[in-house]
């Protein structure tokens, strides 16, 4: 015998076009006030990844990783979030951070390499940054699976790339999710790259939404420049969650408009070309036009919008730069709670050197000589 004993489907949803075209009937109930939102939000987002940019090039931050082209992703599934419910974000969810309530000078202070930036504050909800590509997927199902056991409200978010489905963190995580019935919401940023990687070399699979099938729960496909799409895709997922009707995953189809890293140049791997093919689906423009088609937009308000978000990243930088700098032996600080004997013992060698004022560049030397 021989027949077909399932099929499946992976649902696509767009409902903002490029040309800020709404389809009315898909589009989810959203107040004037709550667009506004949306549009301001992303604007502030974009301001920060501009400033930091700017930033990093005149060595006053780390190595950055930018948001631009992916406003809506955050802004969109960010707004859907509750006080109850956790965040594990990857490393470009500056947006969904700024939407939590996350003090922004906090953000710059760890972009410029002080760990205590990312001392999140408890009302906030949020992982760390994770840099390890999917590490933190694990540790979001074990949350969300924590919330199932205590019988907790909320429900638990996670963000990563197309990369971190190659990970086996990733499909681990998916595998327990989906096991568990787990009330989390996968958010996958499908960027199209994973660093010099395009998504085609990644992976076989047509979508990237179509792994949670595997896994034994729904995987759907939004247009991730579209605020409207990505929001209504995020609350019913977390409406499931929330209801015990197990995971989601949302692969969120952007593009990275920057290059993958302040580290990186991407003119050596992809074409300009289609840089500017993506320029024209900004997630931002398009909101843009909706909102002027709705008259709910105007110059002044753009002008104040964008003079409102540029004075609130300048108070941050200027806070996160005013804090007294950490002395270097504090790095081993934030590892563990109690530190290792071996660590204790490094850090007081460190503590020692650096009294006795024996320099990096002097080590460096007599390891040398020791060859
Ligand atoms: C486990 C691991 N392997 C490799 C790296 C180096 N690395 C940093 S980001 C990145 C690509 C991630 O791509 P993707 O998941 O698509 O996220 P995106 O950078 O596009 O947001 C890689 C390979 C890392 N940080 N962690
Ligand atoms: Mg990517």
């Amino acid at each position: 015998m021989e027949k077909i004993i399932n099929k499946f489907q992976v649902k696509y949803l767009q409902i903002l076009d490029e040309n800020g075209k709404c389809d009315e009937k898909l589009k989810p109930k959203l107040t004037s006030a709550l667009i506004k939102q949306m549009y301001e939000y992303m604007i502030l987002t974009r301001v920060f990844d501009e400033k930091a940019l700017k930033l990093q090039r005149q060595g006053r931050l780390g190595t950055y990783a930018q948001t631009l082209g992916q406003e809506a992703c955050q802004i969109g599934s960010g707004l859907c979030i509750k006080n109850e419910d956790f965040v594990f974000p990857a490393f470009r969810e500056n947006g969904v951070y700024m939407l939590r309530g996350m003090p922004i000078e906090m953000l710059f202070e760890f972009w410029a390499g002080d760990e205590r930036g990312m001392q999140i504050p408890k009302n906030v909800n949020m992982f760390p940054i994770t840099i390890t590509v999917g590490a933190h997927l694990p540790h979001a199902v074990g949350t969300a699976m924590a919330f199932q056991y205590q019988k907790k409200r909320g429900a638990v978010i996670t963000y990563f790339g197309d990369g971190a489905t190659s990970e086996g963190d990733f499909h681990e995580a998916m595998n327990f999710a989906g096991t568990f019935k787990a009330p989390v919401v996968f958010i996958c940023q499908n960027n199209q790259w994973a660093i010099s990687v395009p998504v085609e070399e990644q992976t076989a699979s047509e979508t990237l939404a179509q792994k949670a099938i595997a896994y034994g729960f729904e995987g759907i496909k939004v247009d991730g420049n579209d605020v409207f799409a990505v929001y209504k895709a995020t609350q019913e997922a977390l409406k499931k969650a929330r209801s015990g009707k197990g995971p989601t995953l949302i692969e969120c189809f952007t593009y990275r408009m920057a290059d993958h890293t302040t580290s990186d140049d991407a003119k050596k791997y992809r074409k300009e070309s289609e840089v500017k093919k993506w320029a024209k689906r900004d997630p931002i423009s398009r909101l843009k036009k909706y909102m002027i088609k709705k008259k709910i937009f105007s110059e002044k308000y753009e002008k104040e919008v964008l003079a409102r978000a540029e004075k609130q990243i300048d108070v941050a930088v200027e806070k996160a730069e005013s804090i007294p700098r950490y002395k270097p032996e504090e790095i081993f600080n934030y590892m563990y709670e109690t530190l290792t004997p071996d660590l204790k013992e490094q850090q007081e060698k460190m503590k020692e050197d650096l009294d006795s004022g024996v320099k990096e560049e002097d080590k460096a030397e007599e390891v040398k000589e020791v060859k």
